[in-house]
């Protein structure tokens, strides 16, 4: 058994710091780490069972190449290397490298594959992405950039009034510590939680105010939550004035949102509704997340414009447990990125084109098609809507190749798959570095030796670089020469090297991973591409890098290569917000004329989704004690809902004639499935819900394969997605539920 060895837990974003003791290539003990800056010290249960990722049965251990009659050959690393390198330049002289498309790069713990994924993409001309972003986050993320042109998070630690909409924390986490702050709120008279979920969830149990919002009917509830604040005078009239551009057009619409027709509409108590929006109106903080309940709904662009009038309106911005905008170590979002897809004509958002449409711009014969892709660190195949559409256009690409650990769903339809060592097994980190005023980076070391066969992400993408010979080696000398030097030396040969070929700027991870990553300590050469963001970061945001103790932008990057629990690499002062404001006159500009039309088309009669032929809202894909995305596929791993149950009401079960621990047929536009009934207070008549992350298929040790519970996206459309954004709706799937007749296998 080795010492305790801090790194990270890898199943959320939050990338908790933790310890962990190894024996015999196990992660035998596991606790939460203190000495880690956002975490410190917490877990929540999910991290204890993180052997189960790196023990995985389904793990590859060579590179695979599919054979003509479709099974799997093992081929060795420099002909996977050189086949595929010579695949993807044959597609770009043929179609051009635009016609490679990229999806991933990245999961809850590991950005640095994509990191360095741009060297290769770059050199042949590809520049098209996607990734799961694409499918939660570009409505918000549209919204943000129209207001501020920045991502914001709230300072729930110490929000007086903490505002959780379509966003169940107490399962699925996101922000620092999130199960002992959500006590700290419940357990203060003088804070309160406002929680608007249709379901009864653990969240809303802790809630001050549960608006339990009819699915899909969210855009009422906060319209009119924000109409209140208006017709009430509840706002904050000099901080608008003072920092906000475009209010009279907004209010001149909140005004006339009639309150009480839009309580009833979204099926929420008039007073309810109007309790909540004072207690925000009048509180001294307010913080607010919103999540896949909206951002996966009906009107999810709209919605997240509404409820930043929540914060907006009332002032809590720049202040002591209000929302902020914060530093980053490196965009999630390509500044800038905006355009359209080439077959479809979809909106591309932060540079990522809406998962949704992958399928249509690939099944097609228009010229401009994508004919090839890399899937790196994601399984598009399963978690992106109607799995079988995303499985025919795979199907028809001229090469795919996929790097993940696992011989995933998406994996057995690639003509390579590359075999990724673990995030235990490499040097990582990720850039989910979100918060404010601290924000924290953590450079996580290897605990392991890669396994035999694999290879970390930064060393694949180095080689595949390399086969397209597109770097002159001798303009690497003089970089190496000065690695060895030192830092200083590094800096100023880099700068002289990047202005004589501004080509090497194309190639720029790769170039830091070839010269100063064999200078780093031994294990961490996958970190030199971080000395550039290091650089940014400290030119971004001088002060508050300064103020974090770091002096420059190489003291950064060696405190990072150093501390083993991460580092705080900003400290911000509450008026920091209003620079971040990336408009000119750092002002919110709350006006977007696109979202006034949507709200005052809300005093249309909403459209019915459902149908007599589907008549059940299906939320497909909740967050539960015992789901990680498709990060874990060994099911052992889940201590309970081993079947990913569906969950329905106690009216619906009597009205279907299901029961409690039997089976249920659903049935939706896409396709239909069978899965365990749960019978469940916390659901509304009419709704009903199953997990995500389930029905991946796992082979065990003697052999026996199973899929445990439903894959979700084998019940979703792709067509089902929002006008801005393209993003699905995941929550509010049209299903019809029957019990399920004894199949015939079981005569
Ligand atoms: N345990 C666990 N935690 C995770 C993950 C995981 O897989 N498992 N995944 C991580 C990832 S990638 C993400 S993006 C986050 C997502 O985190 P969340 O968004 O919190 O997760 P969900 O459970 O998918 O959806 C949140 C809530 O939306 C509600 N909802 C459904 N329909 C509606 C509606 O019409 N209106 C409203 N207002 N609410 C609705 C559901 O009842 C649910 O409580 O979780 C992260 N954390
Ligand atoms: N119906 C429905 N669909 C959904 C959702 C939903 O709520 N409902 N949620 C959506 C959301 S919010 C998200 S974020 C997506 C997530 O879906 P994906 O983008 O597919 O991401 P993950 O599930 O995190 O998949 C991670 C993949 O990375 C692999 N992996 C793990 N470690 C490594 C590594 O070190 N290197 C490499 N190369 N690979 C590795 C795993 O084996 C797995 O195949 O799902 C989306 N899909
Ligand atoms: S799954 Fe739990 S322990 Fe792991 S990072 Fe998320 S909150 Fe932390
Ligand atoms: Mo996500």
């Amino acid at each position: 058994m080795t010492d305790w060895q801090p790194t990270a837990c890898i199943l959320c974003e939050c990338n908790c710091g933790i310890v962990v003791q190894v024996a015999d290539r196990t992660l035998a003990r596991i606790r939460g780490d203190k000495d880690h800056p956002a975490s410190q010290g917490y877990t929540c249960n999910k991290a204890l069972r993180l052997d189960h990722y790196q023990n995985n049965r389904s793990r590859l251990t060579s590179p695979m190449r599919r054979t003509p009659d479709g099974t799997y050959e093992e081929v060795d690393w420099d002909t996977a290397i050189s086949e595929i390198a010579a695949g993807f330049q044959a597609v770009a002289d043929t179609h051009g490298g635009d016609k490679i498309l990229y999806y991933g790069g990245g999961g809850q713990g590991n950005h640095l594959g994509g990191a360095y994924s741009g060297a290769f993409l770059k050199a042949l001309g590809s520049h098209h992405r996607s990734n799961a972003l694409a499918q939660e986050k570009t409505g918000e993320h549209w919204v943000d950039a129209h207001l501020y042109g920045n991502h914001t998070r709230g300072e729930f630690e110490h929000a007086e009034v903490s505002v959780f909409i379509g966003k169940n924390p107490w399962m699925s986490q996101s922000f620092p510590r999130a199960r002992v702050v959500l006590h700290e709120i419940a357990n203060d008279p003088d804070r309160s939680m406002v929680v608007i979920d249709p379901v009864v969830t653990d969240t809303a149990k802790m809630a001050d105010f549960h608006l339990r919002v009819r699915p899909g009917a969210d855009a009422w509830c906060l319209a009119a939550l924000a109409a209140v604040l208006v017709q009430e005078e509840l706002c904050d009239e000099e901080f608008l004035a003072e920092h906000v551009t475009g209010v009279a057009a907004v209010r001149e619409v909140l005004d006339e949102v009639p309150v009480g027709e839009y309580a009833r509409r979204c099926g929420v108590e008039e007073d309810l509704l109007r309790a909540a929006a004072r207690r925000i109106g009048t509180a001294g903080s307010v913080a607010v997340f919103e999540d896949l309940g909206v951002q996966q709904s009906p009107n999810s662009t709209l919605c997240s414009y509404l409820n930043k009038m929540l914060w907006i309106l009332t002032g809590n911005f720049a202040k002591r447990g209000g929302q902020h905008l914060h530093s980053s170590f490196a965009p999630l979002f390509r500044p800038g990125g905006v355009g359209r897809t080439p077959v479809t004509g979809a909106p591309i958002i932060g540079g990522l084109m809406p998962s949704n449409v992958v399928p249509e711009e690939i099944l097609t014969d228009h010229p401009d098609r994508f004919r090839a892709m890399i899937v790196e660190s994601s399984n598009p195949a399963h978690s992106v809507a109607d799995s079988h559409a995303v499985s025919e256009a795979f199907t028809a690409l001229e090469l795919l190749v996929v790097i993940d650990v696992a011989m995933t769903e998406t994996a057995r339809l690639a003509h390579y798959v590359l075999p990724a060592a673990t995030q235990f097994e490499k040097v990582e980190a990720t850039f989910f570095n979100l918060e404010f005023p601290h924000n924290t980076f953590h450079l996580r070391h290897p605990l392991l030796e890669p396994l035999p066969g694999t290879l970390p992400e930064p060393e694949i993408w180095a080689r595949l670089v390399r086969a397209l010979e597109v770097v002159d080696e001798a303009e690497l000398v003089p970089l190496r020469d000065a690695a060895v030097r030192g830092r200083a030396d590094f800096t100023e040969a880099f700068l002289v090297a990047v202005g004589a070929n501004p080509g090497l700027g194309k190639v720029l991870p790769f170039v830091l991973y070839e010269t100063l990553g064999p200078t780093l300590p031994v294990g961490l050469s996958g970190a030199a591409a971080l000395w550039g963001l290091a650089q940014k970061a400290a030119m971004t945001y001088p002060e508050a890098v300064r103020r974090a103790g770091h002096a420059d932008g190489n003291a950064l990057f060696d405190a990072i290569l150093q501390s083993r629990s991460g580092v705080t690499f900003t400290v911000h002062e509450y008026g920091d917000d209003f620079a971040l404001i990336s408009h000119p006159d750092h002002k919110i500009a709350l006006e977007i004329p696109e979202m006034l039309a949507d709200m005052k088309g809300l005093a249309a009669p909403p459209r019915e989704l459902t149908s007599p032929e589907f008549p059940i809202v299906l939320s497909a894909g909740e967050r539960r004690a015992y789901t990680a995305n498709d990060i874990i596929r060994d099911p052992s791993w889940r201590k309970r809902d081993a079947d990913g149950a569906l969950r329905v009401s106690a009216q619906d079960a009597d009205a279907l004639g299901l029961t409690d621990g039997g089976r249920a047929r659903i049935t939706t536009a896409a396709g239909a499935a069978e899965a365990t009934v749960e019978i469940s207070e916390s659901m509304l008549p009419g709704h009903v819900s199953l997990p995500n992350g389930y029905g991946l298929d796992f082979v065990d040790g003697d052999g026996s394969g199973q899929v445990p519970g439903v894959a979700p996206n084998s019940l979703t459309s792709s067509g089902w997605r929002d006008a801005y954004a393209g993003t699905p709706w995941h929550k509010h799937v049209p299903a019809r539920i029957q019990p399920a007749v004894a199949s015939a296998a079981a005569d």
